[in-house]
């Protein structure tokens, strides 16, 4: 086998400074950045960093951010601004050619703007102007659900309960939001097998965990401070085991900037132990095997499973059909390696079991949650300590977000709440999410797009027809710090507000205010900024809402009399406390944020065995696909048009490089996978030889989407990746035109952005 080059170094340490810091100069953010860092996730008056949701680490000495953290501060504090002059220069026409780079580099949205197409430019509008228009070309609907309301993870609460407010009181829950894409797999299945669709554990559990399975998840990209977490697991006894058909090289060793003598004397921490290299979307067959061998082996805690569980036979009966050679041709994994997994899985007295986007963006993505649960379940290990399912999530409130209702499919009993506390009707039926959405507004269903947050048509599979469609409505709304591809495809009519972002200061009329966010571990944070805002043009996110629900509840509609909007705005303790009368688990918000001003951890039943289930017990759920799903899939793809021959028949999964933030830029350095460059194709050495190519090769992708439509990318170049046979990967969100609006999880309609049949062909050699 050939050697692939490794990532020999520390992950975090002395190069993560060192690419903060260049990445705060070219951002030309070294002053109001520099500033605000120092003042991320700190206990007490900070900001809680707007990256990732991984939760704080409460050490109140130390600075508790991380490398990628701070290049999402960087781009926030920017110095920078897209403002009218900007847009006088650059037509719409040239930024349609921009690379996401570029404009992520064009700096802060400052004022509210048009698209006037005369011009072909944006242009400046009032506050005042942008709402009539937007009030009009709502009021002007037939219906509200021609009108959809998109909501990005970064998002604190208030805000957010003051969109989902506004939305539905306009009539529709028209509400897809960024969960749609990520973890609705893991809510959906939480809830349905243990009562509530969030993480079990805190953060004490990984202190006290004594083994840890980390399934489809980069956590030295994408959650640095969770680094920290697991080396400190490790270090107190825990063994780690990463599950992931790639290598991912930044998980061995770990040099903490919170150490010294890692910085000054080279030291480092172990994580991972080992690596259970399984194929794409293998995770539910890999679980399937453990599961059977500890039924069978007696391995199982029958006490819990008799007193907390429903639907076990069932279970049991399923696994002992499944064959052992499905199972290993599911997983790409042998049957030996699995039971020496189940082993330790059966020696452990408390397993965490956490993970990330290889888990839920695939078909099966309800599947290999379902495993998951099923297998701590069988274990006992919900509401133990130092034990649970740890999903971890994405956007540093895409939980909180959905808290505070922000969701196309709310309960009844969450609206009963609302009409209750705001005496008017609130919409019964349910609202599009991310790929139903999308598909109205391809068909033309969708007159009025609003975005509050996110980058909308490239984060979706269909990239191009969402933004053909998007040149289609009556009116596009986005709300957003920064330029992106999603504000470059106007409608009739297409407005930019411009909002304050989480580490500027937002003073209104009764002074300085602070939001709240939940993290992944369902702990409320406050969070403040300390910067002046980069303009004196710029709103709040919630008066922003505010401003747009005066405009449109007028008389005549007389939707509204019942709430205080402006007050809202201008009173985040107000809005809380309207929070705390409406959502359950709230109680007293302002009051308990008072006594625990780090915030507090909402309820869990779960963690208390408490199950708000079907059955008034934690189910097992048996999986719906056959657990050879992927790999039946890839064998039926061979029959495409265009592929010459089996070999040249892959699966693709899409992730996310070291230098970006989901569909934000900031850099083509992928250091822990030594690429420089974002058109890149991952594949094995030993499969690179197998195919007769080279390394530098020009490869194009095609795949053929559920509608037999061909999809075409590329070409890519061809680079070396520990990653398992018949597997490449390739970076999100440059491949997601490759994806269609139906090849998705069944239930949650999550995309299945990590599996995706693909051909492959050689169009140019390295050397040309
Ligand atoms: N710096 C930074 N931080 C971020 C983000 C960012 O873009 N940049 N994004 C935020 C968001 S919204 C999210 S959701 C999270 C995402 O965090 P992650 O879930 O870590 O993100 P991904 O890069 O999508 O990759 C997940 C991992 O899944 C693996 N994988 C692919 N297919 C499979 C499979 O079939 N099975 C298994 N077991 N593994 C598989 C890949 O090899 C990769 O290691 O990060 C958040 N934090
Ligand atoms: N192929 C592929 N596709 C994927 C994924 C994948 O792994 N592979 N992952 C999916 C996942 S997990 C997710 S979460 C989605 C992400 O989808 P989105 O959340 O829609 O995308 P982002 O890139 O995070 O959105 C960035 C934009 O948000 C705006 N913004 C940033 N901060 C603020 C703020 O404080 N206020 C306001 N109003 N706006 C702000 C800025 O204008 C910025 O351009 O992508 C999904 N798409
Ligand atoms: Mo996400």
């Amino acid at each position: 086998m050939r050697k692939i080059p490794v990532y020999n170094h520390p992950a975090a340490g002395w190069p993560a400074l060192a690419s903060s810091a260049r990445k705060l100069m070219s951002f030309n953010a070294v002053a109001r950045g520099s500033r605000s860092v120092l003042r991320g996730n700190q206990p007490e008056g900070g900001f809680d960093c707007p990256g990732c949701a991984w939760p704080d680490h409460k050490s109140p000495k130390t600075i508790d951010m991380c490398e990628n953290g701070i290049k999402v501060v960087a781009s926030e504090t920017m110095a920078t601004r897209a403002d009218a002059d900007f847009f006088a220069q650059h037509s719409l026409k040239e930024l349609q050619k921009w690379s996401g780079y570029q404009l992520e580099h064009a700096g802060r949205l400052s004022e509210p703007l048009r698209y006037d197409s005369a011009q072909d430019r944006y242009v400046p509008i009032t506050w005042e102007e942008a709402y009539q228009c937007i009030a009009q070309n709502l009021q002007q609907l037939d219906n509200p659900n021609e009108a959809m309301f998109y909501t990005s993870g970064r998002i604190t609460n208030e805000p957010a309960f003051l969109f989902q407010l506004m939305v539905r009181s306009f009539g529709t829950n028209n509400m897809p939001d960024c969960s749609n894409m990520c973890h609705e797999p893991t809510s959906v299945m939480l809830a349905k097998q243990l009562g509530i669709g969030k993480a079990t554990v805190t953060l004490e559990d990984f202190s006290r965990a004594k083994l840890i399975l980390l399934f489809g998840q980069n956590p030295a990209t994408n959650h640095p401070r969770m680094l920290e977490m697991l080396a400190h697991s490790h270090h107190q006894g825990c063994r780690i085991i990463s599950i992931n058909p790639m290598r991912e090289q930044a998980l061995f060793k770990f040099r903490n900037p919170q150490k010294p003598l890692h910085m000054v004397a080279s030291q480092s921490d172990k994580m991972v132990d080992e690596v259970v290299q399984i194929r794409i979307g293998g995770d539910a067959a890999l679980l399937t095997g453990v599961a059977k061998w500890l039924v069978a082996n007696d391995h199982i805690n029958t006490d819990f499973i008799s007193t907390h569980t429903a639907h076990f036979t069932a279970l049991e009966a399923w696994l002992e059909q499944q064959s052992w050679a499905d199972i290993e041709q599911g997983s790409g994994i042998d049957k030996a390696q699995i039971i020496t997994l189940a082993t330790l899985v059966a020696a452990s007295p408390a397993t965490i079991c956490t993970w990330g986007m290889g888990i839920t963006q695939h078909v099966q993505g309800e599947d290999n949650v379902a495993m998951i649960t099923n297998l701590l379940l069988l274990m006992g290990m919900i509401g133990v300590e130092g034990a649970g399912a740890s999903p971890v999530r994405g956007h540093s409130n895409v939980q909180g977000d959905r808290t505070m209702g922000i969701h196309e499919r709310p309960s009844q009993s969450f609206l009963d709440n609302l009409e209750k506390v705001f005496k008017q009707p609130m919409p019964r039926e349910h609202g599009f999410d991310v790929v139903q959405g999308a598909k109205a507004l391809i068909d033309g269903k969708i007159k009025v797009f609003m975005g509050l947050g996110g980058n909308y048509s490239m984060a979706a599979p269909d990239c191009k027809s969402i933004q053909q469609a998007l040149t289609q409505t009556k009116l596009n709304v986005f709300v957003g710090t920064k330029l992106n591809e999603t504000m470059l495809h106007p409608g009739a009519n297409n407005i930019i507000l411009p909002s304050l972002s989480r580490t500027e200061k937002l003073t209104t009329a009764k002074g300085v205010q602070f939001a709240t966010i939940e993290d992944s571990m369902c702990q409320i944070v406050p969070t403040q900024g300390r910067l002046a805002p980069i303009s004196d043009a710029l709103k709040s996110d919630a008066q922003i809402i505010a401003d747009i629900a005066t405009h449109l509840f007028t008389e005549d509609r007389s939707l509204d009399g019942h709430i205080p909007w402006q007050a809202m705005a201008e009173d985040f303790n107000l809005t809380r406390d309207y929070i705390a009368k409406a959502i359950s688990g709230f109680e007293d918000f302002n009051q308990r944020l008072q006594a625990a001003p780090r915030g507090f951890h909402l309820f869990h039943p779960a963690r208390v065995r408490q199950w708000h289930t079907k059955s008034g017990k934690a189910e097992f759920v048996v999986p719906q696909y056959p657990i050879t799903y992927g790999q039946a899939q890839l064998s039926d793809s061979a029959n495409y048009a265009g592929g010459t021959s089996s070999e040249s028949h892959w699966q693709l999964t899409t992730v996310r490089s070291h230098d970006q933030f989901n569909t934000t830029i900031f850099g083509y350095e992928d250091r822990y996978r030594h690429t420089s460059r974002r058109d890149v194709l991952f594949m094995h050495p030993d499969e690179i030889k197998r195919m007769g190519w080279q390394v530098g090769d020009q490869i194009m992708v095609t795949r053929q989407d559920s509608k037999q439509q061909q999809r075409v990318l590329g070409p890519l170049i061809l680079s070396e990746m520990d990653i398992a046979a018949n597997a490449v990967a390739a970076y999100y969100p440059e491949c997601n035109d490759l994806i269609d609006l139906d090849t998705h999880a069944p239930d949650s309609r999550t995309p299945a952005y990590k599996s995706l049949n693909v051909v492959l062909e050689k169009v140019g050699s390295a050397a040309a």
